[in-house]
């Protein structure tokens, strides 16, 4: 039945001249939990008790304060045609927008309403290539996987799952624990010469479920999956002209973001649905690729105000050239999921790793320390020696000096710290008595 109506909707969309981008569908995040409940019933439950709990893990409960959340990811380009096997740079272009928009370091910040300035939040997650694969191989954190599917749109599920599996043409992920795993390729629906995206991107939202037993998925696997041509905002191929949107690498931020437990800021529904987000405005559909700051389609009160509907928010449908910003509730939810479901991802991980290679061993002492402690290092270093308390919180920042740095601490409370040169050393842990 579906198949039928997805092939005859496309010629009919072919024949009928209309714009290729009416029939594309920005994000199959909800289809891919809709297929996923049938064949695990209680998954979306699940999610919804993920949610829950990271929604009513305030920050701080854990401890973890606001500090820079890294999460290393993999790239798995798999391409049957060669304009499906991305550059190195567009790849790179992508990682630069995630971590703008995630820092919300983004040049087109300055265009978020000034009523919406309050309630715009950091959520200073930062995403890395890994440096090192899941055996401890380093890697550049991009695999390549020749394909002779021409695409890997799936008629009965509107997905593209097979390219999270080798045996079905894709490739297997790494530890998905320890990884964001993207997946780029074409799910275009491919018949002879014709072409049409459909879907532009979906991801898996963080469960409690236990994991699939061994080769029973179906692909079904943890991470995000992004058409070809809108990865990046310097794709060589973006989506043809027509399109009412510009290519800005969004629909990654988008999904990345599903990823991370946020759901659609109009809560995929009428007005009588949201988000369970409390800052962000409802609104009573999704925005149509389009910038209508004008429109305020649901009463409610934040603040006591009645906000129009949040066109600038990465997890509406609007244009990627109008959305700018997540909300401080949307980032107390993203960083609950990562302390609560995705904590492995950030922490003491190896994947990450970031220039272990260029390690430089060093020492610390006296320890414990009283009115200072002096860092030793087998390599003369420079850059910022920051010192961070139990709870992550930078409490002293000082400048290396070469070979030994003698730092003073007759300032810190009593109590664990931490001591790092980011990417040059590894942490020296000390306690100050
Ligand atoms: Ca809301
Ligand atoms: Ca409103
Ligand atoms: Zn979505």
């Amino acid at each position: 039945m579906k198949i039928t109506f997805l092939v005859a909707s496309a010629f009919f969309l072919s024949f009928a001249g209309m714009s290729q981008a009416q029939s594309i569908q920005r994000c199959a995040t909800i289809e891919y939990m809709n297929h996923r409940e049938n064949v695990q019933p209680g998954y979306i439950q699940s999610t919804k008790n993920v949610f829950d709990a990271a929604k009513s893990l305030k920050s701080g409960n854990q401890a973890k304060s606001d500090e820079t959340y890294i999460i290393p990811v993999v790239v798995h380009v798999v391409y049957n045609k060669a304009q499906e096997n991305i550059d190195d740079s567009v790849i790179f272009d992508q990682i630069r927008v995630l971590n703008e928009d995630y820092k919300r370091q983004n040049a087109d910040s300055v265009n978020l309403r000034a009523e919406f300035l309050p309630y715009a939040g950091k959520a200073n997650i930062e995403f890395k290539l890994a440096n090192f694969d899941p055996n401890g191989i380093p890697t550049t954190g991009i695999t390549r996987t020749q394909t002779t599917k021409t695409s890997f749109l799936n008629f009965g599920s509107g997905l593209a799952e097979d390219v999270k599996s080798t045996a079905a043409g894709g490739i297997d992920p790494w530890n998905q624990s320890r990884y964001l795993n993207i997946w780029v390729c074409n799910m275009a629906l491919v018949i002879g010469t014709m072409e049409m995206p459909m879907v532009l991107g979906y991801a898996t939202p963080p469960d409690n479920l236990p994991n699939w037993p061994a080769g029973s998925t179906g692909g079904m696997s943890d991470g995000v999956v992004i058409q070809y041509q809108v990865f990046g905002s310097n794709n060589p191929t973006p989506l043809a002209g027509g399109t009412p949107y510009t290519v800005k690498g969004r629909t990654v931020t988008h999904e990345v973001g599903h990823y991370l437990g946020l759901r659609h800021i109009w809560g995929d529904g009428d007005c009588s649905q949201e988000d369970g987000i409390d800052d962000t405005p409802n609104a009573d559909s999704e925005s149509s690729s389009d910038c209508v700051k004008t429109k305020n389609t649901c009463v409610d009160a934040i603040d006591g105000v009645d906000l129009p509907d949040l066109v600038e928010n990465y997890m509406d449908y609007s244009a990627e050239d109008c959305q700018n910003t997540f909300t401080k509730g949307q980032v107390e939810l993203m960083r609950g999921v990562i302390e609560n479901n995705r904590w492995d991802l950030v922490n003491d991980n190896d994947a990450l790793a970031i220039n272990k290679l260029n390690i430089i061993d060093a020492s610390l002492y006296p320890n414990p320390a009283n009115s200072s402690v002096t860092l030793s290092t087998t390599k003369s270093v420079s850059g910022n020696i920051v010192i961070t308390d139990i709870n992550g919180k930078v409490v002293k920042e000082v400048k290396a000096n070469g070979l030994k740095t003698i730092i003073d601490v007759s300032d810190l409370n009593n109590g664990f710290y931490q001591i790092t040169i980011d990417g040059v050393v590894k942490a020296q842990k000390f306690v100050k008595l």
